[in-house]
């Protein structure tokens, strides 16, 4: 890692948003890759994600830690991007209900624009009827499901069901993802797939939609 991406690992760490986002220019213009950045960025978060855990730091810093990641994924966002020109085809991502974590499904989300698709991004703490709703008025072949909690990955299920229920599931393909996710648990809800990261999640969604 050069000068630039340790200071922006660092700084991310400590949640300065401002200088995130100015060194992240900085380093695109010095010839970094989005690739590079995101390392960066990613490994900080990782720091952070231990010393959560750990109770060095709380709450309020990892959030500040958050909007500087979002802040440094803002800038490389258009590099990320720059691959996809035609839609081949049209996704509907949401982290799911009751669970605010949103930096990976951001993640995906961009990768997935990269990779031609287009994305109708939900947010955060989806609701199941919020889904059937989007793919309803989208017609989307694939619904992207995200969850950062051992208590929220449950309602991944739910969204399956309501799925059924309204009879759509057959016309829908779904993938899930996020860290406690593993390939056991999308089969036993009855998800299409799995995916470990965000660029495998694209090339899976590529896959399952066979583009
Ligand atoms: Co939260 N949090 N958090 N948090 N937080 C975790 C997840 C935790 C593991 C921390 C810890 O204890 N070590 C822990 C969960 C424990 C558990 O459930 N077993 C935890 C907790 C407990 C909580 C709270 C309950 C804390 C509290 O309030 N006491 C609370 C819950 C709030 C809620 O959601 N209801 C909470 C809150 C927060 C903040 C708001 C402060 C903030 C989120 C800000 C935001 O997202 N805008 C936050 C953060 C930042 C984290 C950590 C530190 C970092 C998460 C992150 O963004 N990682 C996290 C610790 C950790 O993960 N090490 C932690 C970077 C991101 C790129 O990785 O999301 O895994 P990730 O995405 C990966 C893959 O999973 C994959 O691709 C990405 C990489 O390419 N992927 C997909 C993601 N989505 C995919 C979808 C796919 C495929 C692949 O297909 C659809």
């Amino acid at each position: 890692m050069n000068e630039t991406l340790t200071s922006i690992n660092e700084l991310m760490q400590k949640g300065n948003m401002a200088e995130v986002v100015r060194l992240s220019q900085v380093a695109i213009d010095e010839g970094s890759t989005s690739t590079d950045i995101l390392n960066a960025l990613l490994s900080g978060m990782s720091v952070v994600g231990v010393k959560f855990k750990n109770n060095e730091v709380f709450v309020p810093e990892v959030l500040m830690a958050a909007r500087a990641m979002n802040g440094g994924l803002d800038v490389i966002k258009p590099l990320l991007e720059a691959e996809g020109v035609e839609s081949i085809g049209k996704v509907v991502i949401g982290t799911v209900q009751g669970d605010l974590h949103d930096i990976g499904k951001n993640l995906v989300s961009m990768m997935m624009v990269g990779a031609g698709f287009e994305v109708i991004d939900l947010g955060v703490n989806v609701t199941p009827e919020k889904y059937v709703n989007a793919l309803i008025e989208s017609k989307a072949q694939l619904i992207c499901m995200y969850a950062l909690l051992t208590t929220t990955m449950v309602n991944m299920k739910k969204v399956i069901e309501a799925l059924e229920e309204s009879g759509l599931r057959d016309t829908v393909k779904v993938m899930i993802g996020g860290a406690p996710v593993t390939e056991k648990f999308a089969i036993e809800i009855g998800a299409d797939k799995y995916a470990k990261d965000a660029s495998s999640a694209a090339d899976e969604a590529r896959k399952l939609i066979a583009v």
